[in-house]
């Protein structure tokens, strides 16, 4: 059926209705709580009045006990869809072990009537990770780092008296896609979000989230004990400082009975931690777990850290500081790994972490903000990114993939879970672009159950978002499907990485070496001369490749064996190197950031072929952003050719036009104002 186009300015996401054109669905609801009222009230307004009759019920419900519905599989949040008889008439059922169970089904059956798909194949689900999470870089003076939505969400100003009613529809949103926790503040934290009235702002964010399910974490400063306690040190091991974490969680727990938890990045990137008093990451971590262990709380400890004393490959640090320590945390701990060993770039291989600590639990870190893919305004589509890091084999066990590494079913882990770094802001459309929205959405999707595939994901997405036209949905899935990889293309190809300008990290800047510590600068990670380019991470270099298991480590010691996506990023070498095509290193560099802005220019065809069926607004606004990417693919592809030429001496391969400026006007290029870098 083609929707027909109708303004829309982006702010209904996912939960655009259709009861509208049908009128509203006839439910029914066995038992009563928040919870149960909102999934009631989604499914009236929201399932044309064609669906139906829903019943929802408890699966211990004395109106459907009879029906035996076996829900013990189905964790605490999964649910169970079906049509079947109850009171004498044919109705579709969801039901659950919980009224949260409950929720997620009616959102499932929301999404099936929006997509158009068939209702009978909605049937048994259980959430695969258990935390699924959203990480905000938020700062309490409304900046969102790496943010490039606008102000953070949360007006810390007017907390706890103003509850926004954007709350809630944040609230909506994550529950319809099954995020379950939030982390409201950012990893870079301020010792104040600890502090009495901040903890009131917190607890009232928490109940309006908690009928959706939604849990609130707040990341810890680990010298909160000496900036807001007087102590002299936050020293793990000191008993004062261990009883100022006990009480300081007694005291959130007395306002946020279901706290979720800490969040914690410890020395990294200039924050405090335990290495400062000479203890490790795990007296650290099972210091906090323990503060929060009696009322159930959990900590995330994130494995991001390299140190600028260390002058070992940073993608080698985290491995080398933390798989020493498997087996070391308590109960409560998830180490926090992000998916590849540098920094969320286009493409990374997946971190080595993964597989490796097989007695802790293992959190997966994604960025769905676009720090490195073109912030807000390029169109790249993360669902392949994600999907290629839960998919790929770790090769410590048969058959092992990373997803089954998070999931930790197979070690008996208790907890899972996968952490996504948000994209949301006060935006109208809250990701500043509503292309951005569908990773958010394939975020959560994937957190839920990561063997759907991107482009299954793209296509329910697209179709909830611009309504269900084939054409549509046809072609805006072509263009996210490529998206990413024309980015990587443009950017980065061949596994390059790192390789953006200073600070705010936009546009190019791969000549960079002047910064402060090494591995701060471009020319460390690509390590380009005049006879070639990459960085030896195999015996001869750095060693990293031994990281991964053996059968792994084979593959990428040899340029051979190792994928061409990841060639650079293991090995160095020279510019005629043989591909296995017969073309020479340098000839397929250049093709491959041709083909990135090749790619980009046939994405602004295919959008402008929709203009038709989409609404004026977001049509326009995407179109705009298409042409600032499409200058911006050839900006990055120009400034790196003329930087490799420049040390190569090569010429352009014939057809591949000359960079549009020379490499000094690339050099001078300043933005003193980009966004989503806090001053
Ligand atoms: C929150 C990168 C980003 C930083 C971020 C850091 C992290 O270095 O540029 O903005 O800090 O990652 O993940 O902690």
């Amino acid at each position: 059926m083609t929707v027909p186009a109708q303004a829309d300015d982006g702010y209904r996401l996912w939960l655009r209705n259709i009861a509208a054109q049908t009128g509203t669905a006839q439910v029914e609801v066995h038992g009563d709580s928040a919870t149960l009222r909102i999934a009631a009230d989604e499914l009236r307004t929201g399932l044309g009045a064609n669906a139906g009759p829903v019943v929802l019920a408890r699966a211990n419900d004395p109106s459907i006990a009879a029906l035996r519905i076996d829900v013990a599989g189905l964790g605490t949040e999964g649910y169970d869809i079906r049509t079947t008889q109850v009171g004498g008439r044919s109705v579709i059922l969801v039901t659950a072990g919980s009224d949260i169970g409950i929720l997620h089904g009616a959102y499932a059956l929301l999404r099936h009537a929006r997509t158009g798909s068939d209702m009978a194949r909605i049937g048994v689900r259980g959430a695969r990770f258990g935390l699924r999470m959203l990480n905000h870089w938020d700062n309490l003076d409304g900046v969102v780092e790496r943010g490039y939505a606008g102000q953070s969400l949360w007006d810390w100003w007017t907390l706890p008296d103003v509850r926004d009613p954007r709350y809630v529809d944040y609230a909506r949103a994550n529950a319809a896609i099954g995020i379950n926790g939030t982390v409201v503040n950012n990893v870079n934290a301020k010792a104040i979000s600890l502090t009495a009235p901040y903890i009131a702002k917190t607890a009232a964010l928490a109940d309006v989230f908690r009928p959706y399910g939604i849990k609130v974490y707040l990341s810890a400063r680990f010298s909160a004990p000496v900036e807001l306690g007087g102590l002299k040190t936050a020293d793990p091991r000191d008993p004062a400082v261990a009883a100022w974490w006990k009480a300081k969680a007694d005291e959130i727990y007395r306002a946020i009975p279901d706290f979720g938890g800490f969040l914690v990045k410890a020395n990294s990137e200039g924050q405090p931690g335990p290495r400062d008093y000479g203890a490790s990451h795990a007296d650290g971590a099972n210091m906090l777990a323990a503060a929060v262990a009696p009322h159930g709380g959990i900590v995330m400890w994130r494995a991001f850290v390299y140190a600028d004393t260390d002058p070992e490959d940073r993608a080698k640090q985290a491995y080398t500081e933390f798989r020493p320590l498997d087996g070391k945390f308590a109960d409560n701990v998830l180490v926090q790994v992000k998916n590849g060993a540098i920094d969320f770039q286009p493409r990374e291989p997946f971190h080595p972490l993964f597989g490796a600590m097989p007695r802790t639990p293992l959190m997966m870190e994604f960025q769905i903000t676009k720090e490195y893919l073109g912030f807000a305004t390029h169109l790249a589509y993360l669902g392949p990114l994600f999907e290629e890091v839960l998919d790929a084999r770790t090769g410590v066990r048969a058959g092992e993939t990373v997803a089954a590494v998070v999931d930790g079913r197979a070690q008996g882990h208790a907890l899972s879970g996968m952490a996504g770094v948000a994209n949301i802001g006060r935006d109208r459309d809250w990701s500043g672009g509503t292309f951005n929205q569908a990773n958010w959405y394939a975020f959560g999707r994937l957190a839920w159950d990561p063997t759907l595939s991107s482009e299954a994901i793209a296509r329910e997405w697209a179709a909830q978002t611009f309504g269900n036209d084939p054409v549509i949905v046809e072609t805006v899935t072509r263009m996210m499907l490529r998206s990413r990889e024309a980015v990587v293309d443009y950017t980065g190809p061949l596994g390059l990485a790192h390789l953006m300008a200073t600070g705010h990290h936009y546009g190019p800047g791969p000549w960079v070496d002047d910064l402060q510590r090494p591995e701060w600068n471009p020319v460390y990670y690509h390590r380009a001369d005049r006879n070639g380019i990459g960085f030896d991470r195999t015996r001869t270099g750095s060693n990293a490749v031994a990281q991964y298991a053996p059968g792994v480590a084979r593959k990428l010691a040899d340029p051979k064996t190792t994928p061409l996506e990841q060639l650079l990023w293991f090995h160095h070498l020279p510019w005629d190197y043989r591909l296995p095509g017969g073309s020479t290193l340098w000839v397929e560099l250049v093709r491959r950031y041709d083909r990135g802005v090749a790619t980009v220019d046939a994405m602004r065809r295919d959008w402008a072929s929709l203009k038709p069926r989409i609404d004026e607004e977001r049509w326009t606004k995407t179109d705009s952003f298409l042409a600032i990417q499409a200058r911006e693919a050839r900006w990055w592809r120009d400034a790196s050719l003329a930087y490799w030429m420049s040390i190569n001496r090569l010429p352009l391969p014939a057809g591949s036009p000359p960079p549009e400026h020379d490499l000094a006007w690339y050099k001078a290029q300043r933005f003193p104002f980009a966004p989503g870098n806090p001053q």
